[in-house]
């Protein structure tokens, strides 16, 4: 369990609980559990990794980290490297809402804006790297990161009496996917399926699986901009070979519904990223699955991992639904 201690023998991440939602089980006809991972320290799932990644850079002597983001790992990195005392650039695409970035800075990050989407800010970050000696951590591809990531399947198992009949996620540059199987294979769970769901517009695995090779997105045009890698890690192609992966797309508007909903029922923001697997639920989109014959028609329970992001609030929310002329 190393992945969880940092060098005073503590974790950076916390054991999330994992909560039964009766409005998300109803919708999806199935009794639904969230992996409530939106309550970790800085808002995602993205301390497990990146907190794991930064611990064993520090015990290798890094100097000094830089990590490109959509948001959410930078925020990590920066968590990170604040509590291992290492200072932190954080590289974030125009894009970014200035909330965010403060956020960043409050974590004591120094942060660059640059370029128009996460794949030109990886570009400067990897630049900074090498120019400067710095260690450059990935925001999803990284064996460290996944094997962080994959401590939340071990807090699954502790938690279940039962193995899950699916286990529903998303999907940006697939670190979150990569982990989940890591954890899967780990606790003996590898045939679990995992619904795998991006939005149109940041939709790089599914592309990737349809060619059965890696694409790389002319652009990102969803809201989901934390969803928003142009193109998936080697890995995550390499999951659905190992792992049944079922991959789903939903629509912007079906995201920033769900996060509303969400709200409403369980009473808790998250960003769109996290929209996108809550919209498949909310959507109806299991029971397809289940008429289709891509999913067991009898499944004891669905696990959801709420990713969360923190880079959301209400004025946020409200502002989607006006750019995607929603009520
Ligand atoms: N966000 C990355 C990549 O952005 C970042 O830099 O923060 N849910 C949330 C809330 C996320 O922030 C992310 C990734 C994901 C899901 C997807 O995780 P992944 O990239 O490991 O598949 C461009």
């Amino acid at each position: 369990m190393a992945a969880t201690l940092d060098r005073h023998g503590r974790g950076f991440y916390l054991v999330t609980p994992v909560l039964e939602s009766m409005a998300l089980s109803k919708a999806a006809g199935t009794r639904v559990y969230m992996k409530l991972e939106n309550v970790q320290p800085t808002g995602s799932f993205k301390i497990r990794g990146i907190g794991y990644f930064c611990q064993e850079a520090a015990k290798n002597g890094c100097k000094h980290f830089v990590c490109s983001t959509g948001g959410n790992a930078g925020l990590a990195a920066a968590y990170a490297a604040k509590k291992l005392g290492i200072p932190a650039t954080i590289i974030v695409p125009t894009n970014t809402s200035q909330d965010t970035v403060q956020k960043l800075e409050e974590q004591g990050a120094e942060v660059e804006v640059f370029g128009k989407v996460w794949d030109d800010a990886y570009v400067k970050a990897l630049a900074l790297a090498e120019t400067e000696g710095w260690n450059s951590v990935h925001p999803f591809d990284h064996p460290l990161i996944w094997e962080g990531h994959a401590s939340m399947v071990r807090e699954l198992k502790d938690a279940l009496s039962n193995k899950p009949g699916a286990i529903v996620l998303a999907v940006g540059g697939g670190g979150l996917l990569a982990g989940v199987v890591a954890g899967l294979q780990d606790v003996g769970w590898q045939d679990v399926p995992i619904i795998a769901v991006e939005t149109k517009g940041a939709d790089s695995f599914n592309a990737a699986l349809s060619a059965g090779r890696l694409v790389t997105l002319p652009d990102i045009t969803s809201v989901a901009k934390c969803l928003g890698a142009k193109t998936v890690c080697v890995r995550a192609l390499e999951c659905a070979r190992e792992c049944q992966v079922i991959s789903q797309l939903v629509e912007d508007v079906e995201a920033v519904q769900a996060m509303e909903q969400f709200l409403d029922d369980e009473r808790m923001l998250v960003q769109p990223a996290c929209g996108a697997p809550l919209a498949l639920l909310y959507t109806g989109r299991v029971q397809q699955l289940q008429r289709e014959g891509h999913l067991n028609p009898d499944l004891d329970s669905i696990v959801i991992i709420v990713c969360g992001g923190s880079n959301i609030q209400m004025s946020g929310l409200q502002a989607l639904k006006t750019q995607l002329g929603m009520k």
